[in-house]
């Protein structure tokens, strides 16, 4: 096997180690990251490079994660595990930016991915990584969409699948996911937590190769997002871009694509980021507002499981990412979430209850003046709105537990007849 041209750096105390090292943390604790020889990229790498691929057959270059290559990982195409991920639209609803009390609103909708979640853009690259590698076993802990994602490519790389998910509380979507695309789908009693800190434990006693986002390589894959985000507006920094915050890799990845963008020259400024989590499942909003250390949640709860976790892997990146860009962490009720979820549901758009923690964000923080009204910001929707069917439907019928169904669309019942149904279309 060749030798990478990137290295792994621990982000605590700087200590660096091959690329293809099959490690995921420092011998010091800390969390890893690929460093690219920034150098060497500055006199080669324009944004035209990207811009030019746009109008490309090749898969490599159609990929919304490979075509920015050069500043994910530097693979040969032949080594790539690909779906084309990416390439995800970039809304602009004038309803849903009234709803948020902005001028405009642009959403990226990552639930138009292959598995229908922003996890196969770092996916495709963990894959890859591992297919290099020469494993022919993957595993993760998940709350349904890195699962699904990590089962889909697995799959398509010819690699066993493990997943192990938190019982009872993974939205059916991505459950049926994980077992249609033949992972070993075990389900853990406890919650994302505790199936976090045992497929660490499973992965080093088996040589499992782990595909969480404290795998490194997921973070470079993830980074594509802001890449094609950028790209979408024509390399134009907005303001803000604000995204929900669960196992918080997503939040780092974006910043760690921003700074590499502007150490490279290529853009002028990077936005702030505003994190939003779950009030059920906040332990980086405490630290935020606190100043202290990140302390865990005991018992996570919210209605957008794929943002229910009590403590998250990677909060020391992604804390000093909020702070050096000088963001916010905003927390959101479950009413909140669902009642932004509605509006952008009927928007047309529609996606999962923790993507849309990113509107009742945004609307939350432009109505305490954090985000300006005419200022430029972005959001991701991270995951598809046909992966928790289960809470659409309850809510509109009312069924929801201490939530109220403000904005319901409840489904009516009609005799089998012209009348019947004619009497319920003026209503
Ligand atoms: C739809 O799939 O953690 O802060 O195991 O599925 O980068 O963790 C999912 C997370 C936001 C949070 N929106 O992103 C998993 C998992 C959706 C998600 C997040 C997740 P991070």
């Amino acid at each position: 096997m060749s030798r990478a041209s990137w290295c792994l750096a621990c982000v605590e105390c700087g200590a660096s180690y091959p690329g293809l090292d099959v490690r995921y943390t420092c011998q010091c604790g800390g969390l890893l990251e690929v460093v690219h020889d920034l150098e060497a990229l500055r006199a080669r790498l324009s944004l035209a490079t990207f811009d030019a691929r746009l109008g490309s057959r090749a898969p490599a270059d159609r990929s919304g994660v490979w075509r920015f290559r050069e500043l994910v990982l530097p693979l040969e195409t032949r080594e790539l595990v690909t779906r084309l991920e990416g390439n995800t639209r970039l809304y602009d609803s004038p309803a849903i930016a009234r709803y948020a009390g902005l001028d405009a609103l642009l959403l990226k909708h990552e639930g138009e991915n292959p598995t229908g979640s922003f996890k196969d853009r770092g996916m495709t690259a963990g894959v890859s990584i591992a297919r290099r590698l020469g494993m022919t076993r993957v595993a993760c802990a998940s709350t349904g969409n890195t699962s699904a994602s990590m089962a889909s490519y697995a799959a398509a790389a010819g690699m066993r699948a493990y997943v192990l998910i938190p019982e009872g509380k993974i939205a059916y979507g991505k459950l049926a996911q994980a077992l249609a695309y033949g992972a070993k789908t075990i389900q853990i009693e406890g919650d994302f937590d505790a199936a976090m800190k045992l497929v660490r434990q499973v992965c080093d006693a088996e040589g499992i190769y782990l595909l969480n986002s404290i795998n490194p390589f997921r973070i470079e894959g993830q980074k594509a997002l802001l890449f094609e985000l950028l790209q979408d507006l024509g390399w134009e920094v907005p303001d803000w871009i604000v995204l929900p915050g669960g196992n918080l890799g997503n939040n780092t990845a974006l910043w760690k694509g921003l700074s590499e963008l502007h150490a490279l020259g290529l853009i002028p400024r990077r936005p702030r980021l505003a994190v939003v989590q779950a009030t059920g499942a906040n332990p980086l909003y405490r630290a935020f507002v606190s100043g202290q250390d990140l302390v865990p949640v005991e018992r996570p709860e919210t209605v957008a499981t794929a943002i229910r976790i009590g403590n998250p892997v990677s909060w020391k990146k992604s804390l000093r990412a909020v702070r050096e860009s000088g963001g916010v962490v905003e927390e959101v009720t479950d009413q909140e979430i669902l009642d932004a979820k509605a509006q952008v549901d009927a928007a047309g758009i529609g996606a999962e209850p923790a993507s849309c923690a990113t509107v009742a964000g945004a609307r939350k923080l432009a109505l305490r003046g954090v985000i300006r009204r005419s200022e430029r910001v972005c959001g991701v929707l991270t995951g598809h709105l046909l992966k928790d069917p289960d809470v659409v439907v309850a809510y509109h019928r009312g069924e929801l537990a201490g939530i109220a169904a403000t904005f319901a669309n409840r489904p009516v019942r009609s005799a089998a007849t012209l009348e019947g149904v004619r009497g319920l279309l003026s209503e």
